[in-house]
């Protein structure tokens, strides 16, 4: 008996080293890339020890090769006639669970590197939301920061007269992420309806509610992120009550995890935007940030002329230096390196809600799992945002729409099990506690029997 426990878990290492190793050679200059898969494999070991049928039907080297990788040239005219061209992706994962899933980012960072990294994980997140709903991510390399509304309209048109012929609202539905929110889906979403002579408003989500969206998904993902570490809390006997709160960004997930953290008697001190970030040790007040965020679309060094106790320093990290027990990364990839995770642990800090995607790297969170804090890792902690997405597609095919209050009982339920069922396969599979390793396995699991389901193609 222990010599087979022993010899099944030798070859589920073996398996997963060997597929990673193929993957750092076919894909040796995508960084981003290559730390999601390593993050995600190293988890998956103990479940390809207990379901050698896995291994059998070579369920990692299907899963982490996209189903097709679409990349486009994008050609627009800017306000001074000028003919500007970016480079535009979408990548079509994983449809077993559903129609390709996933937002759009209008970033200059965008490459292939970083829409394969948001697609891979985009498949287990999804999964783990229990809506039909299967992988995929997209975007571009175009820079929205300095661009007029013209620009941004003509920009997005173009983008879609390219990418509708890969989409539908069963086939491949985008939504928005960093660059992209409402307006610019709004562009999105016409310029499909023109190229298509067909009013198919679920083949986007994050519209404008009123104009197909569904109320709440503004808010979906921040809320989503704090109810999800208010579980975590609350398993600890804990809440968010009295806590000191730090979050970074201050776009759309930021403000809106800000909203519902301050709503849970808790008092957010620090958010920030790519240039620096502000410090109010009295707590963040949230209509001065939605009206420099949301109104004027400002920076957020502009916070200290609403507050002069509030101050403001250059640069991201620092952020992570002002001492306090609940830290939300809402802001991009990389964010958290161990230093500041060290930095954070010494402060005291007790829990991690990640808001962003993969806002820690491998070495922070090996830090924060080593320390105790109380860790809600991306896929998990920010699923809300792509969860009421699923809902707003719902809503689309019956043409009936729901109120705020019933799409955010369902979120916060949605919330819930995703805790539970990452919480419960951690149990399951030898790492109580650690949810990094119980949402990617309660993910991939859902994943893998689809694609045993489905047979070999
Ligand atoms: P927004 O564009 O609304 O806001 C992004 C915020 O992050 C801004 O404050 C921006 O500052 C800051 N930021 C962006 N890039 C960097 C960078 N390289 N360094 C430092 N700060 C940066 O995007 P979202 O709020 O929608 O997205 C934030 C994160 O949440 C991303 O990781 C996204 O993938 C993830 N996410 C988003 C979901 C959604 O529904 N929108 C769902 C799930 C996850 P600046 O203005 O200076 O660029
Ligand atoms: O990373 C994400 O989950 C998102 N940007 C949201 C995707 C979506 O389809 O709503």
């Amino acid at each position: 008996m222990t010599i087979t426990t022993v010899s099944n878990e030798q070859l589920a290492k073996e398996y997963v080293d060997g597929v990673f190793e193929q993957l750092k050679q076919q894909n040796s200059h995508q960084a981003e890339f290559l730390q999601a898969a390593e993050e995600i494999f190293i988890s998956l070991v103990p479940v390809f020890v207990q379901h050698p049928e896995y291994i059998k039907a070579n369920i990692l080297s299907r899963i982490i090769e996209p189903d097709r990788i679409i990349s486009f040239r994008v050609a627009w005219q800017d306000d001074n006639n000028q003919v500007q061209v970016n480079r535009g992706y979408r990548v079509q994962y994983s449809n077993v669970m559903g129609p390709y899933k996933g937002g759009l980012r209008f970033h200059p960072s965008v490459n292939e590197s970083i829409i394969k990294f948001l697609g891979f994980e985009q498949i287990f997140k999804n999964a783990l939301t229990g809506q039909p709903i299967g992988g995929g991510k997209g975007g571009s390399n175009f820079d929205p920061k300095g661009k007029s509304n013209s620009e941004i309209m003509r920009f997005c048109q173009a983008f879609m007269t390219e990418l509708y012929r890969h989409i539908g609202p069963d086939v491949d539905v985008p939504a928005g992420d960093i660059g992209v929110g409402a307006r610019e889906v709004g562009y999105l979403w016409g310029q499909y309806k023109r190229l298509t002579h067909a009013s198919e408003s679920g083949v986007l989500t994050g519209k404008t509610p009123g104009y197909g969206g569904s109320l709440a998904r503004k808010e979906a993902t921040g809320y989503g992120t704090v109810y999800f570490v208010n579980e975590m809390l609350k398993d600890a006997n804990d809440s968010f009550e009295g806590k000191t709160v730090v979050v970074s960004g201050s776009g759309n997930v930021s403000t809106y995890a800000i909203e519902k953290a301050q709503a849970y008697g808790a008092k957010v001190v620090a958010c920030s935007d790519s240039s620096g970030y502000v410090y109010d040790p009295d707590g963040l007040d949230l209509e001065a940030i939605k009206e420099i965020k949301e109104v004027k679309g400002d920076r957020i060094s502009t916070y200290v002329n609403y507050r002069p106790d509030a101050t403001y320093t250059e640069g991201c990290t620092g952020i992570w230096t002002i001492p306090c027990d609940i830290a939300l990364p809402c802001a991009t990839q990389n964010e958290i390196n161990g230093e500041s995770a060290r930095t954070l642990i010494s402060n005291g800090v007790k829990a991690i809600g990640e808001g962003a995607n993969m806002p820690s790297d491998l070495e922070a969170i090996n830090e924060f799992l080593d320390a105790g804090v109380l860790f809600g890792p991306a896929k998990a902690a920010n699923a809300g945002g792509v969860a009421v997405s699923a809902l707003e597609m719902a809503q689309d095919s019956s043409r009936v729409f729901w109120s705020f209050e019933k799409v955010d009982a369902k979120l916060h339920q949605i919330m819930k099990d995703i805790y539970a069922d990452s919480k419960a396969a951690a149990e399951k599979y030898g790492y109580p506690g650690n949810l990094v390793v119980g949402a990617n396995i309660a993910g991939f699991v859902k994943v893998a029997d689809g694609m045993l389901a489905e047979g070999v193609y």
